[in-house]
């Protein structure tokens, strides 16, 4: 798939100071070639601009957005009480809080509307775009060999480097 194809997967982003984080998951998705694209709406000060975008996702044939906010954050939440697609939230570190702030307000929804919830930060980000390739895998045969090899791949860096800082390799019989 080609990033001009039609976007499956949004990234949606609560200020642009939130934009070094949410690239994170923008990578991933790159890295995967699923067609994403990248939006800047605010729960708080746009709010009928995320509704509207909330609103109209599912029928532009997104599949799941992932939605990053810091402080009292509400994006995740809001975008997920106005579309029936999976919505993967990602808190993000932006007050004196460090991001316990937004990582409550974004996984403490109450019952009926869902967000799944990833780590504060730029893992948490990188994180949201691997679970939606997972969940994307599931009817995606040719994705899903792409996740075994990157899975693979994390256990292959994670020898040689075991090997580089210990000199062993990881198994027991060696
Ligand atoms: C949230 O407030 C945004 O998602 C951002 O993380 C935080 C601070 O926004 P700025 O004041 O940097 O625009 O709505």
């Amino acid at each position: 798939m080609k990033k001009k194809d039609a976007p499956v997967v949004s990234v949606v982003m609560g200020s642009d100071s939130d934009l070094p984080v949410m690239q994170e998951a923008v990578n991933i998705l790159d890295v995967f070639g699923i067609p994403n694209e990248l939006y800047l709406t605010s729960a708080h000060r746009a709010p009928q601009r995320t509704t509207v975008y909330a609103e109209e996702a599912a029928a532009r044939g997104l599949k799941i957005i992932i939605a990053g906010a810091g402080a009292a954050a509400h994006l995740a939440g809001v975008i997920a009480s106005q579309t029936t697609l999976p919505v993967i939230g990602v808190p993000i570190a932006a007050t004196s809080l460090g991001g316990l702030d937004a990582m409550l307000s974004t996984l403490q929804m109450p019952g009926g509307i869902p967000v799944a919830t990833m780590a504060i930060g730029k893992a948490g980000a990188k994180n949201a775009a691997l679970m939606a390739v997972r969940i994307l895998a599931l009817t995606d045969k040719t994705l899903s060999k792409k996740m075994d090899a990157y899975i693979a791949n994390m256990a292959e860096e994670i020898e040689k480097k075991g090997k580089s800082i210990c000199g062993k390799s990881s198994s027991l019989k060696s």
